[in-house]
């Protein structure tokens, strides 16, 4: 089995386990992701934790091996699967948060970005080298990481294919924090930090940072005033304000 799908306590994890080939990316893989995601979607899950399997890689990127000699057609076409793919991650309706434990180049890379959160161990190195194979990134990682760092930065890492460390990594905002722990366990300690407010707030306030990265800042402060109304008008929001009044701790139903 190259993905693992598995639950703690309220929480979905996905490992993806070809450790051999340090987690590259097979179509097959990328299929069985996919079905992943699905399930995820479908489920009772309040956050999704993505990681990689051994000691050495989250995910080393696209397998190469399975894409030389594809015709143009056949490369267009599996671009476009990937993006699927990972767009299904990336609209989920609980977040995510990928635990990056070792490599995570190219499509590894891109898998994480497509995350809602991105944690590090000490030994994660992330890049987009795929100009080293005469390639570009295909799925994804051209517009999504100059959203996540910027333009410049994102160019002089597509361009000169430079992996970053953990440490650069956090300190130019690809990942959102460093961890020294258990993977699992620190995905799992992350994901606790949100899992108890009401999901459908969160996915409103996902939805208005989202859709606004594509707008003018008056679009988007019109979409903000509109999800917000929308947010405020749940039964967790008057649940959340009487709490408030009443000096107590709110319970969430996710209505
Ligand atoms: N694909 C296939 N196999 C891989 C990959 C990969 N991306 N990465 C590692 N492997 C395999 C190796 O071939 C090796 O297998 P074997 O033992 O059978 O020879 C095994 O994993 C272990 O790898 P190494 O011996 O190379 O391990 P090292 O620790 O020496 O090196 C590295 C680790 C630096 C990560 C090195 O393996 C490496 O550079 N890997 C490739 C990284 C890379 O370039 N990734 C980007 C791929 S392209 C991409 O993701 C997007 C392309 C566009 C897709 C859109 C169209 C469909």
């Amino acid at each position: 089995m190259t993905i693992e799908l598995t639950r703690i306590d309220e929480f979905a994890l996905i490992t993806i386990n070809r450790p051999e080939a340090l987690n590259a990316l097979s179509f097959a893989l990328i299929a069985a992701l996919g079905d992943a995601f699905d399930t995820v979607a479908g489920s009772d899950a309040r956050a999704l934790i993505v990681t990689g399997a051994g000691p050495k890689a989250f995910c080393a990127g696209a397998d190469i091996k399975e894409l030389t000699g594809r015709s143009m057609r056949a490369q267009h076409d599996g671009a476009l699967f990937g993006q699927r793919t990972f767009a299904k991650l990336d609209q989920l309706r609980v977040p995510s948060i990928a635990v990056i434990n070792g490599y995570a180049f190219g499509g590894g890379l891109e898998l994480a970005m497509a995350c809602t959160f991105r944690l590090a161990t000490d030994n994660a190195k992330a890049g987009l080298p795929e100009v080293r194979l005469g390639l570009i990134p295909g799925y994804g990682g051209t517009q999504r990481l100059p959203r996540l760092i910027g333009e410049a930065r994102a160019l002089e890492m597509i361009l000169t294919a430079r992996t970053v460390g953990a440490e650069e990594a956090f300190r130019i905002g690809l990942v959102n924090r460093l961890i020294d722990t258990d993977p699992v366990e620190a995905g799992i300690a992350f994901a606790r930090e949100f899992a108890g407010f009401s999901l459908p707030v969160l996915a409103l306030a996902r939805t208005a940072v989202s859709r606004g990265l594509s707008l003018s800042l008056a679009e988007g402060l019109k979409v903000e005033a509109d999800l917000s109304t929308l947010a405020f008008q749940t039964r967790d929001a008057a649940e959340g304000m009487d709490a408030f009044s009443s000096k107590r701790k709110p319970e969430f139903r996710d209505e």
